[in-house]
């Protein structure tokens, strides 16, 4: 049974795209006003695209959060870039995020190479709490010089500053049509792909330098129980010996804050309690190896 929608109704994609640590997640967390994205101080925390999907009377909005824009290094920053890549392609509209707090150099991102297809653009000066106000003008005008941006709003994602400015701008810029997604759904992700960003989240909070790069979450089973608790057995996957013994720590007490931590806030986000089981397991150099992430889903 569909019911008619208005021809006004309106529907599109918009890539959220940015250097690391910008706040592209948290941006997508807060138009949606659920935790899908998983945030951490550190950047390249976000490896895939994570589609966040806006339902509104008049439109629904699948907003695209994808990984910060870098030069790979290794396999899986290029296969991140893929991913910003199809973004790019898949996008009606363009949000360009940057953090005023850092220092500006407004040629880091080269925004008519980002925007080859010439796709609506627009440019969030985010972080703004974070910014003496005296600043903000001579930024907006600097970026105005650069690109014409269909509009540039400053915003905090963090504080929800700027957020009905930004969805004021940005509905008459998506096409009109019928939506895409149902509308009682909030992502095309599985529950498993959340509750593994989850785990891998509380990894990239609790452990420093190269462990949360080096961690990979894969949920080897995971088993709905009517009655009863639901079982999740995850496996984490470092790249050395040395590391498995960190993340596992003294008599496993650094797996188990890891454990207890992830479980709350999976129980919350699927509204219903879980047994979770992590392992840890070594996958030798597995951001380097094609097959290895192939396996892994990249
Ligand atoms: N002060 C402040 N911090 C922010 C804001 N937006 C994001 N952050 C912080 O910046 C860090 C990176 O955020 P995240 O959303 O993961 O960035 P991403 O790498 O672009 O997805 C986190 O510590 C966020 O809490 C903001 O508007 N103000
Ligand atoms: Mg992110």
């Amino acid at each position: 049974m569909t019911k008619t929608l208005p021809k006004t109704f309106r529907s599109g994609y918009v890539a959220i795209i940015g250097q690391p640590n910008a706040g592209k997640s948290t941006l997508m967390n807060a138009l949606l006003n659920v935790k899908l994205s998983i945030i951490s101080p550190r950047p390249q925390t976000t490896r895939r695209r994570v589609l966040g999907i806006l339902n509104r009377s008049n439109a629904q909005i699948v907003f695209i959060d994808t990984p910060g824009l870098l030069k790979p290094r290794y396999h899986l920053q290029k296969k991140m870039m893929d991913y910003v890549g199809l973004s790019l392609q898949d996008a009606d509209v363009l949000l360009i995020i940057i953090d005023v707090s850092r220092e500006h150099h407004p040629l880091d991102i080269d925004f008519k190479q980002i925007n080859k297809q010439h796709k609506p653009m627009i440019l969030l000066l985010n972080k703004i709490d974070l910014l003496s106000r005296g600043k903000l003008l001579p930024l907006m005008k600097l970026y105005d010089q650069f690109y014409p941006f269909q509009a540039i709003i400053p915003i905090s994602a963090l504080q929800n500053d700027g957020l009905d400015q930004l969805q004021k701008e940005l509905l008459p810029l998506i096409p009109y049509g019928p939506p895409f997604y149902p509308p009682d759904v909030v992502s095309d992700q599985p529950e498993r792909f959340f509750v593994a960003e989850i785990i891998r989240e509380k990894i990239f909070l609790n452990f420093h330098e190269e462990i949360p790069y080096s961690t990979e979450v894969v949920i080897e089973t995971y088993t709905e129980r009517p009655r009863g608790k639901d079982f999740i057995s995850a496996i984490i996957y470092v790249e050395r010996t040395s590391q498995k013994a960190i993340l596992i720590g003294k008599q496993g007490l650094a797996l188990k804050r890891i454990g207890s931590q992830a479980r709350k806030e999976i129980e919350d986000f699927l509204g219903r309690s879980v047994f979770l089981e992590l392992r840890v397991k070594v996958a030798e150099n597995w951001r380097k190896s094609e097959h290895k992430l192939r396996t892994m889903g990249y």
